[in-house]
C-alpha cells in the first residue's frame, strides 16, 4: 500500500489526503513533524530531498515528492473519477484553474504567512536550504490574497465548482488554500463572499473536506 507522508496542521499535505480520499486509494501515512523539522533530518532527507511534506511512497519503492507528482499519478493510475477534466478542454480548464490557485492564492497566504510569523524566521520559504523573512513580502502576499479573493468571489458568482461543471482538483487546491487563510485571521467565507461560502458549503458535504 502507498505511504503518504503526511502533517495534519499543514496545507500543502491536506491536499493530497483530501485527493486520495476522492480518489478512494488506500493509503498508510507516515507523519513528518514539521514542529520539530524533521522534516530536515537524514531520514526524512533521503526519501524526500525536498524535505517538503506531501511525499507519496509507491509499493515499488518510487517515492512521489509533491502534490503535481501525486494528483498525476493518481489520475493516471485510477482515472475514476475524474479530477483532472473529462476531454482536453475541461483538462486546459483544471490545470489552469490549479496553476492559478497555487500561484495567485497559496503562495500570497504562504508569502504573508512565512515572512511574518516568529516561528517561521529563517525559514522563509519550504525546502532544504534557509531563507531570511522579507517584511515586504508579507503586506504584498496580503494585499495579492485580498485582490485573489475578489477575483475568486466574481468568478465563483453563478457556478457551483471552480473549473469545469464537476468537482476538480481545482476544487480541493482552493478550498484548502482558502480555509488555510484563517492563520492571517482572514475569513474567506464572510458575508463579503457570499458566493465563496455557498461554494465552501457544497464541499463541506464530502466526507474527505473533514480530512
Ligand atoms: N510544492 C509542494 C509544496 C509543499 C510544501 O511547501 N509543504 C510544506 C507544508 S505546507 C512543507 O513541507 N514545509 C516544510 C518546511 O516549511 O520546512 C507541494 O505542494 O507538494
Amino acid at each position: 500500500m502507498p505511504v503518504l507522508y503526511d502533517f495534519a496542521r499543514a496545507p500543502s499535505p491536506r491536499r493530497a489526503r483530501i485527493l486520495l480520499a476522492e480518489k478512494g486509494i488506500a493509503h498508510e501515512t507516515r507523519i513528518v513533524d514539521l514542529a520539530s523539522q524533521e522534516q530536515l533530518s537524514d531520514a526524512y532527507r533521503a526519501i524526500n530531498p525536498a524535505c517538503t511534506v506531501p511525499a507519496l511512497a509507491l509499493e515499488d519503492g518510487t517515492v512521489l515528492p509533491d502534490n503535481a507528482a501525486i494528483a498525476a499519478w493518481a489520475e493516471a493510475a485510477q482515472p475514476e473519477p475524474a479530477l483532472m477534466g473529462r476531454d482536453p478542454l475541461e483538462k486546459a480548464e483544471v490545470a489552469s484553474w490549479n496553476a492559478r490557485i497555487e500561484g495567485e492564492c497559496f503562495m500570497a497566504i504562504a508569502e504573508a504567512m512565512r515572512n511574518s510569523a516568529p516561528a517561521m524566521a529563517g525559514r522563509a520559504l519550504p525546502g532544504p536550504n534557509d531563507y531570511a523573512q522579507i517584511p515586504e513580502l508579507a503586506r504584498r502576499g496580503r494585499d495579492r490574497l485580498d485582490h485573489f479573493l475578489e477575483r475568486f468571489e466574481r468568478h465563483m458568482t453563478g457556478r457551483d465548482w471552480v473549473a469545469t461543471h464537476h468537482f476538480s482538483l481545482a476544487d480541493i487546491t482552493a478550498a484548502v488554500a482558502l480555509d488555510f487563510a484563517r492563520v492571517l485571521r482572514v475569513d474567506a467565507y464572510d458575508a463579503a463572499h457570499p458566493a465563496t461560502a455557498a461554494w465552501r458549503a457544497r464541499l463541506a458535504q464530502r466526507p474527505a473536506f473533514s480530512l
